[in-house]
């Protein structure tokens, strides 16, 4: 009879498909680079919805030849490579960005305290502020305090995703209840000063050195 091979044939197949299906199972995994939009019961704005209007545009940093410095009033300057900031802990947290030109965003973050970056490097008498040195020329600043006492970010990824080039990889300060030009994108170079009136980019021009959402935008 010819059904009897055949009744055999599906028997191994079907044998053979269960078998593959074991061996191809896996523990649940993070679907990296699917953008987060809704997360704790919070809705999230999308990493797509950023305007952009950076001094001189999106950057393009070539991760291969990148560095992080660690400079200034330090005991032990460093340089860090990509990964090598990545080593450190990683946090979350939700914040969001407020722009003085009157948009913002609502995004996850992920990335290294400034704080533990800083410790690493020992923090020298008389350091009172930590300016931020970024790809496009671009500077700002926060208050030591500031960034020691509020756990703030030095963020990689956006709602799960890695920062595209237009957001600032590899790097963004997450200067949260700062207004967003305290959020310095491409970051190559954290310098500890002894300068508490240290003027960035748009400081220069005018805005608030201390960046706070809650006070006036502009410096008296
Ligand atoms: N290096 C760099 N970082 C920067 C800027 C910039 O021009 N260059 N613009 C700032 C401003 S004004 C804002 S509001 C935020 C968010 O800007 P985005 O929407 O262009 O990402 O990035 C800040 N960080
Ligand atoms: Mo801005």
């Amino acid at each position: 009879m010819k059904l009897k091979p055949s009744i055999g044939l599906i028997a191994i197949i079907l044998v053979a498909t269960i078998l593959t299906g074991c061996l191809n199972y896996s523990p649940v995994k993070e679907l990296e680079g699917i953008e987060v939009r809704d997360y704790n019961g919070e809705r999230l704005d999308s990493v797509n919805n950023f305007r952009e209007n950076s001094i001189k545009g999106p950057q393009y940093v070539d991760i291969n030849n990148y560095n992080l410095e660690i400079t200034g009033l330090v005991n032990n300057p460093r340089k860090y490579s990509y990964d090598e900031v990545l080593a450190h802990q990683a946090y979350t947290k939700v914040v969001t960005l407020y722009c003085v030109e009157g948009w913002d965003a609502k995004i996850l973050w992920q990335g290294v305290l400034l704080k533990d970056l800083i410790n690493g490097a020992g923090i020298k008498q008389g350091a009172l502020t930590v300016i931020f040195h970024a790809y496009d020329g671009y500077t700002s600043s926060l208050s030591l305090d500031y960034v020691m006492n509020n756990n703030i970010l030095l963020a990689y990824k956006m709602n799960n995703v890695t920062l595209p080039p237009e957001r600032g990889f590899p790097f963004q300060v997450v200067a949260e209840d700062k207004w967003g030009y305290k959020w310095v994108k491409w970051v190559t170079k954290i310098e500890l000063s002894g300068d508490p009136y240290y003027k960035g980019t748009w400081e220069s021009g005018g805005y608030s050195i201390n960046g706070d959402l809650n006070s006036s935008m502009f410096e008296k």
